[in-house]
């Protein structure tokens, strides 16, 4: 059995375990110690309890459990960095990693910095927390695996086989940084208006938000164009980054945002990893951001509040 090890124990930390823990080895690593018997309920409503392996990072120091094949780091964007440093005397440099956040801000900085594989997955499963000893897979979805620098296919082949073997359909891909960017396009449309309004998705299609989704999505596909990311399904441009909002609007209405589940919580929200690439790279190319700045500004109010 190969050993993964997944750091961050959040919705889709423990779905992971879940899910590889009758085919592989696992265990769940973060901050608080979990209760060994954790539930799953699947997207059909069957319950099911694990006695999943979890430690804390306290007692990964003092255990000298079997070297990990792959470290999984599901932690939200901004703490990635910080959750790694936190484990590496633990592991060998030469670990696979797996980075399954959001945005483009962990990816690129722990790819040139760890001097092992790093692999990227981004994923469309939906899951969410039930408490410290639930989770609920709430919706099937599809996960993408590939690095940044085309450099280890034959890993990611035999990651998106162990997640497929898993129950989790995933795919190796060539283009992971295309498809990260694409879906921090999306995420910058919907999840700083929805969060800093405190609304679900799908109220973004009244009148009172059209106009700036719209105007987000304007300065969003001018930065893809300059990034050389390619408008979704060969579409044209803006047009075709505008549609895909609206699809994904339409097909999440009545989800509550991770932003705003963060704001609501009174948590950091991942502007940094989100709306903070796109700034950089509009002021990188001379572009236009003023949009996407004054969202970032608001978000950064909020935070400041909390
Ligand atoms: O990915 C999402 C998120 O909540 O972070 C969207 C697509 C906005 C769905 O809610």
């Amino acid at each position: 059995m190969t050993t993964h090890w997944i750091l961050g124990p959040g919705a889709i930390g423990r779905l992971l375990a879940h899910s590889l823990y009758p085919i592989a080895a696992t265990t769940l690593l973060g901050r608080r110690a979990l209760p060994a018997r954790q539930m799953l309920t699947t997207p059909e409503g069957e319950q099911r309890v694990l006695p999943l392996h979890s430690l804390t990072i306290a007692q990964l120091e003092s255990n000298t459990p079997k070297p990990p094949a792959f470290v999984h780091i599901t932690t939200k964007a901004m703490v990635a960095e910080s959750a790694l440093a936190g484990i590496t005397d633990c592991i060998s440099p030469a670990t696979p990693l797996v980075l399954w956040q959001n945005g483009f801000l962990a990816q690129p900085l722990i790819t040139q910095a760890w001097p092992g594989p790093v692999l990227c997955a981004t994923t469309t499963e939906g899951a969410y927390l039930t408490g410290d000893d639930g989770v609920v897979h709430a919706g099937r979805g599809h996960t993408f695996v590939g690095d940044l620098h085309n450099q280890h296919g034959a890993l990611a082949e035999e990651l998106a086989h162990t997640l497929t073997q898993a129950g989790l359909a995933a795919t190796k891909v060539g283009d992971i940084r295309q498809r990260l960017w694409q879906k921090l396009a999306v995420n910058a449309a919907i999840n700083p208006l929805v969060a800093l309004n405190g609304v679900r998705n799908g109220e973004l299609r009244g009148e009172a938000y059209v106009g700036r989704v719209v105007a987000v999505v304007k300065e969003v596909a001018a930065i893809m164009l300059a990034e050389g990311i390619a408008p979704p399904n060969d579409g044209n441009g803006e047009d075709a980054w505008l549609a895909l909002v609206w699809q994904v609007v339409e097909n999440t209405a009545n989800n509550k945002a991770s932003m705003l589940q963060d704001v609501e919580a009174k948590r950091p929200t991942e502007r940094g990893a989100i709306l903070g690439p796109l700034i950089e790279s509009a002021q990188r190319h001379g572009l236009a951001c003023e949009v996407l700045q004054g969202l970032d500004n608001e978000l950064a109010e909020v935070e400041a509040s909390f």
